[in-house]
């Protein structure tokens, strides 16, 4: 065996848990990037003398090896060619259609394959040179699919897991990737594969049976040299008491008046709060909220759309088509039931500081989560986090991750059928104050009981355990 690195904890992921940040006299110094993730994790990092592998997220950006928060973090450096090939390209042009039930189609280039085993690699040495003998690594994600077994082959000595955070797709659609063998081969060198639903982990296991030389027996998949994989879905979720701590604090509670205000004071705030994405269902949602508008059934004075929409991945093609159809959208709406200070919608395209996203989670009455597919959605259970006042209601995909979890409290809706969203919208505007209180509960027990920290354990519990 080669010689090996100090941490007996590695997580590997495509972005580094940090920002840089450059000070007024021109230093630079890193801060912890907002995310439940590297939350839940960090006391495993504490613990077990823990190393983060991954990209700072700038172009031949390679600093040395560096400590922040008692984290040692590693940087992949990744050219400007790496990526627009193996980022935009192969992960989010290639595999994120994909395993979003084609929405748009994926294109399927063999120079950006080749750019996404080549940057695989690079991770995969890099987490091989700073796990210690037999150390447990982390993999996270569709960006990093070929690292288990690249790792593996290195470092047979490694306990390794890996977890995809978006969903993962049936045989019809996934048999579509020329490289399909490929990336089950590569997910099949960890010992333990995570998945947000059970679904997906069974779609993993046919997929892994059928395609490789693996086989099925009982819930493990067995690989040729006879190692034991296991399937298994672990819901992600949030670091709950952060969102309850902020929308506890006084402040946040009078912003959230602001807004009310600030809006006009209607009875209802309908409330989106999503990445720029074609997979999140922005276009169904504005499209049955202005046919309610048309027909009358609700009047601007009375509803307003608040659409919280991040600007997300503004080099992919699919993005920047997707933003002028979104925009377009918003301003035929506004032009046709806009009133002089009371547009119809109010359409934010930004990032948003903690305490304002939860103080917007506060002033809504109905949080409308309509992804066409989403692997969990986390926004879904940051507004039941802030809701400790028991009012408010969740519209929700069953399409999202977190239906599964949350199907009793919310009003699922299937976002494709607009006249039953329109119906949906309307019965969680219309809720009386007993029942919105009575979902609210079982939304709130779920969540509470299931936050980040306990997803964290459970996981690497059960990958210590094989
Ligand atoms: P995303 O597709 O990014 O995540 P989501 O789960 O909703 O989707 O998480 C978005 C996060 O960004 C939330 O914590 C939200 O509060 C925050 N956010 C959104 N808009 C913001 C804004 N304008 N300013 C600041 N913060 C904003 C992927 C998968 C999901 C899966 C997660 C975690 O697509 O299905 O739930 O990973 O596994």
């Amino acid at each position: 065996m080669s010689t090996t690195g100090t941490s007996s904890f590695v997580v590997v992921a495509n972005r580094l848990p940090v920002d840089r940040v450059v000070t007024a006299d021109g230093r630079t110094t890193w801060r912890r990037s907002p995310g439940g993730l590297v939350t839940a994790l960090a006391p495993v990092m504490r613990a077990y003398d823990g190393a983060w592998v991954g990209w700072t997220g700038t172009p031949d950006d390679a600093p040395d090896r560096f400590s922040t928060d008692d984290m040692d973090l590693v940087a992949v450096p990744l050219s400007a060619e790496d990526v627009a090939m193996y980022y935009e390209g192969f992960s989010n042009a290639t595999l994120w259609p994909l395993y979003h039930d084609v929405i748009v189609s994926p294109e399927y280039h063999r120079e950006w394959w080749d750019a996404y085993r080549k940057v695989n690699q690079r991770f995969a040495e890099a987490a091989a040179e700073v796990a210690d003998e037999d150390a447990v690594v982390f993999i996270q994600d569709y960006q990093l699919q070929l690292v288990p077994q690249l790792l593996r082959r290195m470092r047979p000595d490694l306990k390794i897991g890996f977890f995809l955070h978006i969903p993962f797709p049936p045989t019809e659609l996934f048999a579509q990737l020329p490289w399909r063998r490929q990336i089950l081969e590569g997910l099949l060198g960890a010992d333990l594969v995570g998945f947000q639903r059970t679904g997906a982990a069974g779609n993993f296991e046919s997929l892994a049976d059928h395609f490789t030389s693996a086989t099925l027996a009982g819930d493990r998949l067995i690989t040729e040299d006879g190692r034991e994989v296991l399937a298994r879905a672990f819901p992600i979720s949030i670091e709950v008491e952060e969102v309850a701590r902020l929308a506890d604090d006084p402040e946040v509670k009078a912003r959230a008046a602001t807004i009310r205000e600030e809006v006009g004071s209607p009875k209802y705030i309908l409330l989106g709060v999503d990445r720029l994405d074609y997979t999140k269902g922005i276009g169904h949602r504005l499209k049955a909220f202005g046919e309610l508008l048309r027909d009358g059934v609700i009047t601007p004075e009375e509803a307003v759309l608040l659409q919280v929409a991040t600007p997300s991945r503004e080099r992919v093609e699919a993005y920047q088509t997707l933003r002028d159809e979104v925009e377009l959208q918003v301003g035929r709406l506004n032009g046709d039931f806009g009133r002089i200070g009371t547009p119809a919608v109010h359409y934010l395209h930004s990032s948003y500081e903690r305490a304002e996203l939860v103080a917007l989670l506060l002033a809504a009455d109905v949080m409308v989560v309509t992804p066409l597919r989403d692997g969990m959605n986390l926004v879904a259970k940051e507004y039941v986090s802030a809701r400790s006042d028991l009012r408010g209601a969740l519209v929700l995909s069953e399409f999202a991750g977190a239906a599964d979890e949350l199907g009793d409290g919310a009003f699922l809706v299937n976002p494709h059928d607009i006249d039953g969203l329109k119906r949906t919208m309307m019965a969680a505007m219309r809720i009386e104050d007993a029942e919105a209180e009575q979902r609210m509960k079982l939304l709130r027990d779920h969540v509470i009981s299931h936050d980040i920290t306990r997803w964290a354990r459970d996981f690497l519990t059960a990958l210590r355990a094989i």
